[in-house]
This record gives structure tokens, C-alpha cells and sequence, in this order.
């Protein structure tokens, strides 16, 4: 069963947006036009029943609307985790006293690193991806923490791109998204995928929330694949987000 989220945390972009990090070359983003699809992105979030925590504005911390990088929500636990890139480490320290208000909390400790973004979860299965902001400790050590809460977690290395969740995500029913350069990942042998062309691969960060798959605008096959495969999409303009190599899993906490 997809999951069924009732809460999501978000951040708006701050003043510093632009001087996040980012491997992309499309120019600085525009912070008003950030701000006001980061506001659509809420409200399609609202509209999908979800109750949005939007945090303020952090300046201190160019990346701090990806909140997803932050922690890893289940049922039972919050996870804070300990960002691979040392910019980011303090805004797992900011959302972990909001996390306390919902979930008990654990964390990841020195030395292990890990950003959120690379937590992929397939029902009771957690894949963590072995990035540049991955290690084996930080893998491990969430690992550990999910699985005394009965999850089955599994490695999977990731070149290439900036999170497992760039290039995969999982749509619920045993479907997997997936950019067609990481369709050979071994682990998606279980799964039906939908293929996205190469041209789009930012589109394989489209996130399923409560039965509808949120789509970045701009991918039309990616989006007439996802159709195809019997699901309703909600596109959304993320383009000042994919300037600073965020997608639309990165801009919440869902749980
Ligand atoms: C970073 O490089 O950390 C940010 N500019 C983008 C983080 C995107 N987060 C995600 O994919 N979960």
C-alpha cells in the first residue's frame, strides 16, 4: 500500500537561496518566483489533506528549504540525519526540536553522514543510496535504527547524480520511477517501472503523496508514462528549485 501522509514540514527559500549549493548551470535563481511555487507546492500538499508545518526562513543556511535532507519520518520514528555536505550539517540540528513535537527522535553520530535525500522507502523496505553525501557509516547506523523498528534496509551505490532519489522514487503498488540511465539498478528487478527518456531526467523526482504523483511541468513523457501506468499526476512548476538541484521530494517532510 502507498503510504498515507497526514503532515508535511517545509521551509521557505531564504535571502542566501542562490548561494546554496549546486552542480546545475542554469544561472541564480529568482527568490520571488521560488517563493511563489514553493507556496503552490503547500498548497498542493494541503489540498492532498496534508497538514503543512511551514517553518521560517532560515538565512544562515542557503539549502535549508530541502528540508528533506534533514530526517527520515516513519511511524514509529523521527531519524535526524548528519548532511554529507558541512553547510547543511546544522539544519539537521534546526528541525530535529520540531520533529520532537511529533515523533520520538534518534540521529545519526559522527562519523556517519547522510542526507534524507537518499532514503528511498518501498512500503517496509528502505533502499540508502551511497552517494558524494552518503557513506557506509551513516547508511549503517540508519540501518540499524530502522530495523529494531521492523524495516528491511538495503545499500545501494548511486553515481552520477546527487541523491538515490534523483534518479529513482517509488510510486506505490510496486512501481518504481526510475531515469532511464539507473534502470539496471539491481534492486529494481522487483518492481514495474516507469521509464524516464533522458532528456527528463529530472522527472524522476516525482513524489507520490496520498494517491496523486506530483510532477515537475516540463517532462511530457516522463508524464504520459506515469499516466500510462494508471496514475493521476499534479504538475508543478519547479524550475527556480531545479536551478540549485532540488526536486520535489527535497521541499518537505512527509509523514
Ligand atoms: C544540495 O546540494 O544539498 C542542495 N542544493 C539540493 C538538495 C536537494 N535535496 C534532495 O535532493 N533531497
Amino acid at each position: 500500500m502507498p503510504p498515507s501522509f497526514s503532515k508535511a514540514i517545509t521551509r521557505p527559500p531564504c535571502e542566501e537561496f542562490r548561494n546554496g549549493l549546486t552542480s546545475a548551470e542554469w544561472g541564480p535563481p529568482d527568490l520571488e518566483l521560488a517563493l511563489t511555487q514553493h507556496f503552490a507546492y503547500k498548497k498542493a500538499l494541503f489540498d492532498l489533506d496534508l497538514e503543512v508545518h511551514d517553518l521560517d526562513p532560515d538565512s544562515d543556511h542557503p539549502d535549508s528549504t530541502f528540508v528533506e535532507d534533514t530526517a527520515v519520518v516513519t511511524p514509529e520514528v523521527a531519524v535526524i540525519m548528519r548532511p554529507g555536505a558541512d553547510s547543511r550539517l546544522q539544519e539537521a540540528e534546526n528541525i530535529s526540536p520540531v520533529l520532537e513535537r511529533f515523533r520520538p527522535v534518534e540521529r545519526i553520530i559522527p562519523d556517519g553522514r547522510i542526507d534524507g535525500g537518499d532514503v528511498l522507502q518501498a512500503d517496509d523496505i528502505f533502499y540508502i543510496g551511497l552517494s558524494d553525501r552518503t557513506d557506509v557509516e551513516g547508511a549503517s547506523q540508519l540501518s540499524s535504527i530502522l530495523e529494531t523498528h521492523g524495516y528491511h534496509c538495503h545499500t545501494v551505490r548511486i553515481e552520477g547524480c546527487l541523491h538515490l532519489k534523483s534518479a529513482v522514487n517509488y510510486l506505490g503498488n510496486d512501481i518504481m520511477i526510475v531515469d532511464e540511465r539507473y534502470g539496471n539498478l539491481p534492486f529494481l528487478d522487483k518492481y514495474r517501472l516507469v521509464i524516464v527518456p533522458c532528456g527528463e531526467s529530472y522527472a524522476a523526482n516525482s513524489l507520490l503523496v496520498n494517491g496523486i504523483v506530483l510532477v515537475p511541468t516540463g517532462f511530457p513523457e516522463t508524464s504520459e508514462n506515469i499516466e500510462k501506468a494508471g496514475l493521476d499526476i499534479l504538475m508543478l512548476e519547479m524550475s527556480e528549485f531545479m536551478k540549485m538541484d532540488g526536486g520535489l521530494s527535497c521541499l518537505s517532510l512527509r509523514f
